[in-house]
């Protein structure tokens, strides 16, 4: 395999399913025997990021930490993947930039679900407890979410399985030679 290393950045509301297809594309690449590391709120939020809020000045800051760890991992010729909501356009466009400016590719894939169907989904009673306001400044309720333009992929996750989804994924990646 002449793959080089990459960052695939999901992005998408809380409960939108980005963890799940995060983890499955992850398991599926290292069954192919392609190194890939992911980095999501359990290994990023609670240690390197821990001193972080959800206000617009602390999540840009997550992300632009996020964007250089993963183009750390991208440069050791892993697959970074990173599982955030990443809310604002111009932080994922400067993590666009971060990675391009090196000359490591950069794909951004919108996990996409109506906010009715998170809200009617919310694992872990979230969506209900941010409506009752107490979670302020929470995604899609009273914090905004900018969804992408022109994201290299789009996936649905209110209309296909998570299988299809990686499916999308690994067929990309191979389309693109990146794998
Ligand atoms: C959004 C919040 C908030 C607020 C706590 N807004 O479903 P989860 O729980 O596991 O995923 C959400 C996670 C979002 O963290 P990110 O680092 O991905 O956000 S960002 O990219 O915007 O910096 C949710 C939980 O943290 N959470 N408070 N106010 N999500």
């Amino acid at each position: 395999l002449g793959y080089k290393g990459l960052t695939i950045w999901f992005t998408g509301l809380s409960a939108s399913g980005k963890s799940t297809l995060a983890s499955a594309l992850e398991h599926q690449l290292l069954t192919l025997g392609v190194p890939s590391y992911r980095l999501d709120g359990d290994n990023i939020r609670f240690g390197l990021n821990k001193d972080l809020g959800f206000g617009p000045k602390d999540r840009e800051e997550n992300i632009r930490r996020i964007a250089e760890v993963a183009k750390l991992f991208a440069d050791s010729t892993a697959i970074a993947i990173t599982s955030f909501i990443s809310p604002y356009r111009s932080d994922r466009d400067a993590a666009r930039k971060l990675h391009e400016d090196s000359g490591i590719p950069f794909v951004e894939v919108f996990v996409d679900a109506p906010l009715e169907v998170v809200e009617k989904r919310d694992p872990k009673g979230l969506y209900k407890k941010a409506k009752a306001g107490e979670i302020k400044e929470f995604t899609g309720i009273s914090a905004p979410y900018e969804a992408p333009i022109s994201p290299e992929i789009h996936i649905r996750t209110d209309q296909i399985a998570v299988e299809e989804g990686v499916k999308i994924l690994v067929d990309y990646l191979v389309n693109q030679k990146h794998l």
